[in-house]
């Protein structure tokens, strides 16, 4: 396993470890700075595979992060779907034609620094969420998104899912910045083998005493600000600090699949019935949505049987 972070570091705008990529907002177009951005892409690359994680700052422009901030209050105050409702986190649904979506889409630029940053070459948007954590809310527990333990591409080193969180709030260990346990996507740790499973009713009652609430010697804390994105294997274990601030901290999560060609058809037959994506009777080019980064699958549809618990432990093979 790589491991090359020290322990509980706060990664922020001014680490040297970190990757950053300028974003899009015309940097990327710039032929001046096409060099430079294509190698800072790179080592994103690198560290996403090798760490699990990789940092995009800038992600969105102030003016973008505002109106997102906006879209995310007005969405709140109608009423609204809620995916999941956990202890110290809460998510909201967002579908292909939901404004955010959009907005966070739109940009040429922004997919071709996403892609870079994931060495995608089939890359798909899959889902989106609203990822709300309240004022004065303990820790968001160790966990992974991954949702198909029992699959052999589970254990294949590229990812087949990554999340992109972008974060409309500086963050801090006092409001509730996310938190990475580098490597965890490749190997297991002793955390894994005591973590409860994933949106379980045990998940719901963990004490903040739990070794899933706490600090780990080798976690890294994101500090990351207003409009920068975080980039991770849906793999890697992460969580959030407690938010003892006096306000509300949001984050949008999307997620994509770098490699859609290459995803064996169980799990593209499995994810394209997503319910964020566009059912037939809806027409995303017409609304202006990006249809190349929509999946496709031809074959019948069927869904697997969902298996979030790590193996307690595990390596990936070479
Ligand atoms: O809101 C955050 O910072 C993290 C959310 C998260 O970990 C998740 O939804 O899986």
């Amino acid at each position: 396993m790589v491991n090359v972070l020290k322990a509980n570091r706060l990664v922020g705008l001014h680490s040297k470890r970190a990757t950053s990529i300028v974003s899009d907002n015309g940097a990327g177009a710039n032929p001046q700075l096409g060099d430079s951005l294509i190698v800072r892409a790179e080592s994103s690359r690198a560290n996403l595979e090798l760490d699990g994680f990789a940092q995009l700052k800038g992600f969105l422009d102030p003016e973008e992060t505002s109106k997102v901030r906006t879209l995310v209050d007005e969405t709140l105050k109608l009423p609204h779907e809620t995916a999941c409702a956990r202890p110290n986190n809460m998510l909201v649904p967002l579908r292909w034609n939901d404004p955010i979506v959009q907005l966070l889409l739109r940009s040429e630029s922004r997919i071709r620094e996403l892609s870079r940053a994931m060495g995608a070459d089939d890359l798909k948007w899959i889902s989106g969420y609203i990822s709300i954590k309240e004022a004065r809310s303990p820790a968001l527990w160790w966990h992974s998104d991954w949702w198909c333990w029992d699959h052999a591409i589970s254990f294949r080193r590229e990812a087949a899912q990554v999340a992109v969180l972008t974060y409309l709030d500086d963050t801090s260990e006092v409001n509730g910045a996310l938190r990475v346990l580098p490597g965890s996507h490749h190997a297991s740790t002793a955390i894994h083998a005591v973590l409860p499973e994933a949106h379980s009713r045990s998940a719901e009652e963990l004490d903040s005493d739990h070794e899933a609430m706490k600090d780990l010697p080798d976690e890294v804390t994101l500090g990351l600000g207003s409009g920068d994105a975080a980039v991770i294997d849906y793999r890697l274990l992460h969580g959030t600090h407690p938010n003892s601030s006096q306000a509300r901290r949001d984050c949008i999560l999307l997620s994509f699949t770098p490699s859609w060609r290459r995803l064996p058809d169980d799990l593209k037959s499995h994810l394209v019935q997503h319910p964020a994506l566009p059912y037939e009777t809806e027409h995303p080019e017409e609304a202006g949505f990006n249809p190349g980064l929509l999946p496709t699958f031809d074959g019948p549809r069927r869904s697997l049987t969902l298996s979030r618990n790590a193996p307690a432990q595990f390596e990936m093979s070479e």
